[in-house]
């Protein structure tokens, strides 16, 4: 039988590359996002070109009674996920602490925190029952270090940092694994919702690198998920080349 992988944020970037890859290792996928157009083109793509079977779950990880019944109410042969990529997160705006929109903060919060948390409560017991499962947590470099303006999204990449962590800890007994990918720059739609939709603005923070590229990311999970069961990555940190740290990057 065909093993299943439940990928938050499945609409683009980091998520839909994964969802790509999976498909074509034969992963049966649960796609959950809000876009629901953009979720039907997905996976309409991928069960024609991998024969593999898609589950959409259009649905906002920020709200957890949705959430909860969206999910609880799948049928049962589909809550056998092996693999659980909480990839749906977002930054919001790039302020000084004393100017930052509170909205902003409430819903970096909400989604990159609190939305982690109710889809990983809900799926971790369908693991736990099973007594098997991998969870990838994608945290980032600003969940290692801070950078000027960065304050609420790094605290909440910091905070993935810790619950990556800690939910290890919690589900060793049920000899599920957990691993963190903490990217640097990649280039998606994160700058363009970062900035609003100011498109000329999210082309500048890619001037003069080679950012990676969402399928650089899908491919280093692929890895993480691939090793044999008594192998786990704990923690995976992937820059571009020209970036050293969070601020540190050679531009040309
Ligand atoms: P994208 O903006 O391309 O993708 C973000 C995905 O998250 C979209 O599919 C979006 O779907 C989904 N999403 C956002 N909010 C919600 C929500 N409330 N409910 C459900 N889904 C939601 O950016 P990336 O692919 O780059 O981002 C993916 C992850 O990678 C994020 O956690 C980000 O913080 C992290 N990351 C990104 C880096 C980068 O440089 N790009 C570097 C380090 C980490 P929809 O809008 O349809 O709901
Ligand atoms: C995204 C990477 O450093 O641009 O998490 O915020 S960064």
């Amino acid at each position: 039988m065909s093993k299943i992988a439940l990928i938050t944020g499945a609409t683009s970037g980091i998520g839909a590359a994964c969802a790509h890859l999976f498909a074509a290792q034969g992963y049966n996928l649960i796609l959950l996002g809000r876009r629901e157009q953009l979720l039907t083109e997905v996976s309409k793509h991928l069960e024609d070109k991998y024969a593999v079977e898609v589950k959409k779950i259009v649905a906002d990880v920020r709200d957890n009674e949705d959430l909860s019944y969206r999910l609880e109410t799948l049928p049962q042969q589909w809550k056998k996920v092996d693999v659980l990529i909480n990839n749906a997160g977002l930054s919001q705006g790039l302020d000084p602490i004393d100017k930052g929109n509170i909205d902003d903060w409430d819903t970096m919060i909400d989604t990159n925190v609190k939305g982690l948390l109710y889809t990983t409560r809900i799926v971790s017991n369908w693991m736990i029952a099973r007594k098997s499962g991998h969870i990838i947590n994608i945290g980032s470099i600003a969940g290692k270090e801070v950078y000027p303006n960065g304050n609420v999204y790094c605290a909440t990449k910091h905070a993935v940092d810790a619950l990556n962590k800690s939910m290890r800890i919690d589900l060793l007994p049920h000899g599920i694994k957990v691993t963190a990918i903490n990217p640097g720059m990649v280039e998606t739609e994160f700058s363009k919702v970062r900035f609003k939709g100011d498109e000329g603005r999210a082309k500048k923070v890619y001037d003069g690198l080679e950012p990676l590229v969402a399928k650089d990311i899908a491919e280093a999970i692929w890895f993480v998920v691939s090793r044999p069961a008594h192998v786990n990555i704990n923690d995976m940190l992937i820059m571009p080349t020209a970036q050293a740290t969070g601020t540190i990057i050679n531009r040309k």
